[in-house]
């Protein structure tokens, strides 16, 4: 038996040798991408969406493996990853981003984009692509923008109304120095977190709420543990698509443009689904027993931050955030 086993083994190993020699049988170089999103999500789709595409335009050469509800860490961990090059890939919102290119915060900025079509206007147009050339000095090749979507307030202490109802709220914030900066400014107090600890955190009680786009609310069913939510659409969050700069480097041109054009393909797979969210999270988080004010008047939040506002053109320069604006 062994020497069967044997022979099998030495036949294998040969035929795979001279396949790989002869080009006929191409190795396949396997890679990870990762989301901090579970459930079926819109993060889920942009890295599966990438994934088969990378496959299937390099006709298997490249194997990318994807990971869910922060399996390879938090955004932040993920991106450290990515950049040190021990992780290939990874799907993150802008989030994290300002401690690794800080120039990016200026997306971060509240009531700054009018829609998501505005916001894509920006991202796909020359503001968005000048933005993506701002991560490859930090060792890290951004491939497109994705999109996390719109954020709105939830919390079980009580409906918010009106910025005032934000005073005195626990509020799980990302690690983004503009989001807690601009909270703050609604009274909030404001507690940096990693996603993955955001449902446990609610459920008992550490913070009163969150904030989140209805397509991560609804995915990670936060319906569950979070009771009144306000559509304030607060802060747009864009996703970003991340490779490991020197491994994309490495890779040959025509590789290359599998990458960059595969993320562009996943990215409108991407805001597909928050689009098809956007329409049914509501009456589906209503239907699980969530209280959600949906008409908004988002002037009166607007201007609870003017303060915040004005430090904020000092940041980033008033011409900066209008050109945005300006974007049609
Ligand atoms: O998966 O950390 C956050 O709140 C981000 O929106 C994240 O993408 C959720």
């Amino acid at each position: 038996m062994n020497v069967f086993r044997t022979s099998a083994l030495v036949l294998a190993l040969t035929s795979l040798t001279i396949g790989l020699l002869s080009g006929s049988v191409s190795a396949q170089t396997v890679m990870r991408i990762s989301i901090s999103t579970g459930g079926d999500s819109h993060q889920k789709v942009a890295i599966d969406t990438m994934a088969r595409e990378v496959e299937q335009r390099s006709n298997g050469r490249y194997k990318i493996q994807t990971y869910y509800a922060s399996a390879l860490g938090g955004e932040r961990e993920a991106t450290e990853a990515v950049q040190m090059g021990t992780q290939e890939l990874t799907w993150t919102s802008t989030g994290p981003i300002p401690n690794f290119v800080p120039e990016a915060k200026i997306f971060d900025v509240p009531f700054l984009f009018r829609d998501y079509a505005h916001a894509r206007a920006v991202l796909d147009g020359p503001i968005g692509q000048e933005m993506l050339t701002k991560f490859d000095s930090k060792g890290i090749k951004a491939l497109a923008w994705g999109e996390n979507g719109f954020r709105h307030m939830t919390n079980n202490k009580r409906p918010i109304t009106g910025p005032e109802d934000m005073k005195g709220l626990k509020m799980r914030t990302m690690e983004n120095p503009v989001h807690i900066q601009a909270y703050k400014g609604f009274g909030i107090i404001p507690t940096p977190m990693a996603f993955g600890e955001v449902f446990t955190a609610l459920q008992q009680g550490t913070v009163d709420g969150q904030e989140n786009p209805l397509s991560v609310i609804s995915s990670n069913k936060f319906d569950q543990v979070q009771k009144y939510m306000t559509l304030t659409g607060h802060v747009y969050s864009a996703g970003v698509f991340l490779m490991s700069k020197a491994i994309f480097d490495k890779l040959p041109e025509a590789d290359k443009k599998i990458f960059l054009d595969s993320a562009k393909v996943a990215a409108k797979a991407n805001r597909d689904r928050v689009d098809l969210d956007e329409k049914n999270a509501v009456a589906d988080l209503t239907k699980k027993g969530m209280q959600i004010i949906v008409d908004v008047d988002k002037a009166k939040y607007q201007a609870a931050l003017a303060p915040v506002f004005a430090d904020f053109e000092k940041q980033f320069g008033k011409a900066a955030l209008d050109r945005i604006k300006a974007v049609k």
